[in-house]
């Protein structure tokens, strides 16, 4: 077989099957970017390679995928993290104009090419540490044009670095000031304005919603997805962060691809999204920041069957954390997930969770060749150390 390109003399965590599926002396070939095998030496075929990497025995696992992240905002937070110190709640600072509104008008005032440069350092602290696909999402412009910037922003970060990126309309994040105790005309806005707008433009893969008392209600998030419904866009909803709305059963009667968060998530919102196939996205990072209390409901999401990815939900205000490496640290220590679910959570769940299962997330023949090489004895590593960072080498699309 011809092939471009061969990662020989590794170990693999091919992550296809239930657990890491490994392999102790596997090879990778790729061709025009996609995988066309992976798996044991000894069973490979004959391979006629242009470009041989001896591995010297290192671990590969698929390419990391953030599948959570507010990557594209500008400004920061850091004075609200000065008064959540001195005492204010997240809430507070939410109801006296500050949170995401103050992000809001940072974003605002940003031109698509400040938004661009301000969100790369973040995206190569993450590319840094093996990510080869992000999901970023809108939610700080929260008008049509500002929501645009963003998604064009966005999408423009798969153009200046090699990784995938997937965009998502979040316009439903927060009501903006000019709205102000109208909610229901704003959400006539995203959802019969924006998003066909958005939709024509090609430039959001998903549809999200932030359904909370400081949010939308599930009735609302309901306009916001049958409004994607007509576009013909799946959708995934922050669901359950700070109480318990439904949101997560909502999404899932909407076939959601993930809903994220879930602290206060209750048994009926489980084998709802058992049921569709809805991927619980934990996000750890958010549950530290906050100091949140409350667990998401780990035991009985596994007992159900239902998918978890892990993200780092990088964001100004509740999770400024740009490491999915610490995000996988802190889904052991925080929520006791196995080092299998935490690499699970970033490769083939992510991928699940993007709706993106058939073409990344583990290492198989017609997979994009996304890998990440590791300096590491094993994969128990990734999880274990904190603030380290043991990549070797990163592959995005044979690369
Ligand atoms: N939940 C979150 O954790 C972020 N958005 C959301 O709906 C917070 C965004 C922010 O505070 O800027
Ligand atoms: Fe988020």
């Amino acid at each position: 077989m011809r092939c471009d390109r061969v990662w020989r003399d590794a170990r693999l965590a091919t992550m296809v099957g239930g657990d890491m599926g490994v392999v102790e002396r596997g090879l990778v070939a790729a061709q025009d970017g996609l995988i066309v095998y992976a798996g044991p030496a000894a069973e490979a075929p004959a391979l006629d390679a242009a470009e041989i990497i001896d591995c010297d025995g290192r671990w590969i696992t698929p390419g990391l995928i953030d599948c959570h992240t507010h990557l594209v905002h500008a400004g920061d937070r850091a004075r609200e993290f000065e008064l959540r110190l001195e005492g204010a709640s997240y809430e507070e600072i939410a109801g006296a104009g500050g949170g995401i509104v103050s992000t809001m008008r940072a974003t605002r005032d940003a031109s698509e090419d400040d938004l661009v440069a301000s969100a790369l350092p973040r995206l190569d602290a993450l590319i840094a540490e093996g990510v080869t696909t992000i999901e970023v999402k809108s939610g700080y412009g929260l008008d049509t044009d500002s929501e645009i910037k963003m998604l064009r922003a966005a999408r423009r970060l798969g153009v200046e670095r090699r990784v995938g990126v997937s965009t998502t309309f979040l316009g439903a994040h927060a009501l903006p000031p000019e709205y102000a105790g109208a909610p229901d005309g704003y959400i006539a806005l995203v959802a019969g304005t924006m998003l066909p707008e958005i939709t024509c433009l090609g430039l959001a893969d998903a549809v999200d919603a932030f359904c909370e008392n400081i949010g939308f209600s599930a009735q609302q998030t309901a306009q916001v997805f049958d409004a994607a419904r007509r576009a013909g866009l799946p959708v995934k909803l922050h669901a359950e962060q700070l109480s318990n709305q439904h949101g997560a059963a909502l999404a899932a009667q909407y076939g959601a691809l993930s809903a994220d968060h879930l602290e206060h998530l209750d048994d009926a919102g489980i084998a709802a999204m058992a049921a569709s196939g809805t991927v619980a996205t934990l996000l750890p990072g958010a549950y530290y920041f906050m100091r949140e209390t409350k667990l998401p409901p780990i035991e009985s999401l596994r007992r159900a069957g239902v998918p978890i990815a892990i993200a780092t939900d990088c964001n100004p205000g509740t999770s400024p954390l740009t490491s999915l490496l610490l995000a996988m640290n802190m889904g052991a220590t925080l929520f006791r997930l196995t080092v299998t679910e935490c690499l699970a959570g970033v490769t083939r769940n992510a991928a699940r969770a993007l709706g993106l299962a058939d073409s990344i997330g583990t290492l198989e023949a017609g997979k994009r060749c996304d890998l990440a090489i590791w300096d590491i004895e094993r994969p128990a590593e990734l999880v274990y150390r904190m603030g380290s960072n043991p990549l070797h080498a990163r592959i995005w699309s044979g690369r």
